[in-house]
């Protein structure tokens, strides 16, 4: 019998998947964000990109992370180091609801990540899921339903992958085409905003569209999230948890010292 995410019903609904980076390890840090939106009219966050490529999490945190997402009604999602098949492995067997790899430039780089993430005789990954189900309802058969259920994101935040992203896009079993803005200015010598990195991003947006496929974005703040939400963004992380605590001391403290806030100041960094 087939399950299903958080991630995966919100992406079949016609509203806008929201989530956030989460760079520090610890059950309590996950939970207190998920549970700051608790009663909001709304929803509140349906995913949460768990962050072992950069970051402080580590292999050793995975299963302690998912099973408290999971257990607030959010969907992990784990952004393994890098593209290679015994990360993904690990970061699965551990409950992710999603992986996401780092530097997707071509067509062949997504149907290995979508071989690596299905069982055979669609893919090739192993077998031992014995912790999986434990981010996941009771009763969930994880071993009938994970090849469908489970949600595979691929970067796109360089040249080639830009250049590529029509072909990456009508990959078979992929789910998600994630825009990286920082790399992929960094990556194509682009300024980060400017007009040529505006237009990979729309590039790579169409593309998805085009294909069927769920297209999703990094941003620095709920303003940034709300102009690629209304751009038709499926997927957008607003914010990283870092981000906000330092942002969020430092105006306290501005506070504290009588100097007030500084409006709404855009946020420009990770
Ligand atoms: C990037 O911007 O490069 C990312 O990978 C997401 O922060
Ligand atoms: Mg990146």
């Amino acid at each position: 019998m087939s399950f299903t995410t958080a991630i995966r019903d919100t992406l079949g609904s016609p509203s806008t998947a929201y989530g956030f980076w989460l760079t520090l390890p610890g059950a309590g840090v996950v939970k207190t964000i998920l549970r700051s939106t608790v009663g909001s009219p709304d929803g509140g966050f349906s995913w949460v990109l768990v962050d072992a490529e950069h970051g402080l999490i580590s292999d050793k945190d995975y299963y302690e992370l998912n099973n408290a997402i999971g257990s607030e009604g959010a969907s992990p999602i784990i952004r393994v180091p890098w593209a290679e098949e015994w990360m993904i492995k690990r970061a699965l067997d551990s409950g992710a609801h999603g992986i996401m790899t780092p530097m997707c430039h071509s067509a062949e780089d997504a149907a290995k990540v979508v071989k690596w993430c299905k069982y055979p005789p669609t893919g090739s990954r192993g077998y031992g899921p014995m912790f999986a189900a434990h981010s996941l309802p009771r009763g969930t058969n994880y071993d009938e339903g994970a090849d469908k259920a489970l949600t595979v994101v691929v970067q796109i935040e360089s040249r080639a992958g830009v250049e590529n992203v029509e072909e990456i896009a009508k990959v078979d079993g992929l789910d998600v085409l994630f825009i990286g803005p920082f790399d992929l200015a960094k990556q194509t010598g682009v300024v980060r905003g400017g007009e040529e990195h505006e237009a990979m991003i729309q590039r790579t947006l169409q593309a998805a569209k085009a294909a069927g496929k769920k297209a999703a974005i990094f941003c620095v703040d709920g303003a940034d999230a709300q102009k690629r939400a209304q751009q038709g963004f499926d997927m957008v992380s607003i914010i990283t948890d870092v981000g906000v605590l330092a942002q969020a001391m430092a105006q306290q403290l501005d506070i504290a010292k009588g100097k007030g806030i500084e409006g709404n100041k855009q946020r420009d960094g990770y």
